[in-house]
């Protein structure tokens, strides 16, 4: 199926299918076991210039959007999802300047971004502060021409590894998340350290880390929106990077669902290929079918969201919801059709396994996605009275 791709989007998904296969695939098991960034395949992304999928060509970038984005991350998922993700993560950092930031912003941040020269993130989780996303407690109190910030975000995806950071913290408590800021922090800012490296069952290719402010001052320029503005601004980058989440969840369930049907045909029991089993053929076929429909879903909404639809968190919610329980379930049914090999780490299906599960946790827990879905609803249905 072509899926209505244009030319230059099959451009984009063989070249990442290329990435993925002759520079990921041989060293995907090394980085996992490791724990360790692929510095040496961001170098590759550069290269490839596939950095800049999402950004304005004014700004070095391809011109593209989020269609373009999910393109690359479902590809290079297949292979390793904790690899793709310092392109995905580096989307959800790079959004909020995309959306709020000034033309002088844009210019100083964006083609760094482009290049491949920096790697972004987006700072708002803490420890006390997940899916209440209100409830941060980081400062940024103002200071003549700086705002000064206090606190701790924590797993932070890229952290440590992103030269420029998206990060939320509070200008005003007493007006809850109406009295929250977002702002733009550059690594080597004095007062901004890095914590803890985090140990973690999946994704382990990728760096998870405590972003520490410890009276780190910042130039008033790099507020991103006005103040008062932090949490909308975190809400509507995550209205736009979900569908990226969602597309690591697609490449994660297509990659073991490749796995899991060449296994089949070439794994041997009572005589014959186990593909020629029904009970096999019938979990294969689910998977298929639900891998289809998370992609067709996927690209509706990303289509839906380029084309500048105002009104996008329902549909980007839906789609990371229903991608990320199926990458769940098709890498859990792919680890059972592999038997006592799925769950080896000889095969990547296990591997597989354990990174589908954070996909129903970040950018908003799976439980967050149906809240937003309902609350949609209720919008919808209001707004038709
Ligand atoms: N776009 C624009 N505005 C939005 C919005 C969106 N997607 N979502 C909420 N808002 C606005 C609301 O309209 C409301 O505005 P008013 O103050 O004018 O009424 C304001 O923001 C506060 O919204 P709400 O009352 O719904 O906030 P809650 O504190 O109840 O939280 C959820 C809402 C749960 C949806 C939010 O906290 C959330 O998304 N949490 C998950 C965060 C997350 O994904 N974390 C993952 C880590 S970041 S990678």
């Amino acid at each position: 199926m072509d899926y209505g791709l244009t030319e230059t989007q099959v451009m984009i998904r063989d070249l990442c299918r290329q990435i993925a296969q002759e520079k990921i695939k041989p060293i995907r098991e090394h980085y996992d076991e490791a724990n360790e960034f692929p510095h040496e395949i961001v170098k590759v992304f550069a290269e490839a210039d596939i950095c800049g999928l999402y950004i304005e060509e004014k700004f070095g970038g391809m011109g593209g959007g989020i269609m373009d984005l999910s393109i690359a991350v479902e590809e290079l998922s297949k292979v390793c999802s904790g690899i793709a993700l310092a392109l995905a993560a580096t989307a959800l950092g790079t959004f909020p300047i995309i959306l709020f930031g000034t033309e002088e912003q844009k210019k100083k941040y964006l083609p760094r971004i482009a290049s491949g020269q920096s790697l972004a993130a987006f700072g708002l989780t803490e420890a006390n502060a997940g899916s209440d996303a209100g409830g941060i407690r980081t400062t940024a109190v103002l200071d003549g021409d700086h705002y000064v910030l206090n606190g701790t975000k924590q797993w932070i995806t890229n952290g440590g590894e992103a030269e420029i950071y998206s990060i939320v913290a509070i200008t005003n408590k007493a007006k809850g998340p109406r009295g929250a800021s977002a702002f733009i922090v550059e690594k080597g800012t004095p007062g901004f350290t890095f914590g803890k490296k985090e140990n973690k069952m999946g994704i382990r290719a990728s760096a998870t880390r405590e972003l520490v402010f410890q009276d780190c001052r910042i130039p008033k320029a790099n507020l991103l929106g006005k103040e008062g503005m932090g949490f909308i601004v975190a809400m509507k980058t995550l209205d736009s990077s979900r569908p990226g989440v969602a597309a690591q969840a697609l490449g994660i369930a297509a990659g073991a669902l490749d796995e899991a049907v060449e296994y089949s045909r070439q794994r041997r029991q009572f005589g014959k290929p186990i593909c020629s089993f029904q009970g096999v053929q019938f979990m294969l076929a689910d998977m298929a079918t639900q891998v289809e429909a998370a992609r067709t879903l996927i690209y509706a909404a990303a289509r839906y969201i380029d084309g500048g639809a105002k009104d996008v968190s329902k549909i980007s919610a839906m789609c990371k919801l229903f991608a990320s329980d199926t990458a769940m379930k098709v890498t859990t049914d792919a680890v059972q059709v592999l038997g006592g090999y799925g769950y080896m780490k000889e095969y990547p299906a296990e591997k597989m396994m354990r990174d589908a599960k954070i996909t129903q946790i970040y950018e908003g827990t799976n439980q967050i996605q149906r809240e937003v879905i309902g609350l949609g609803l209720i919008k919808e249905s209001a707004a038709r009275k």
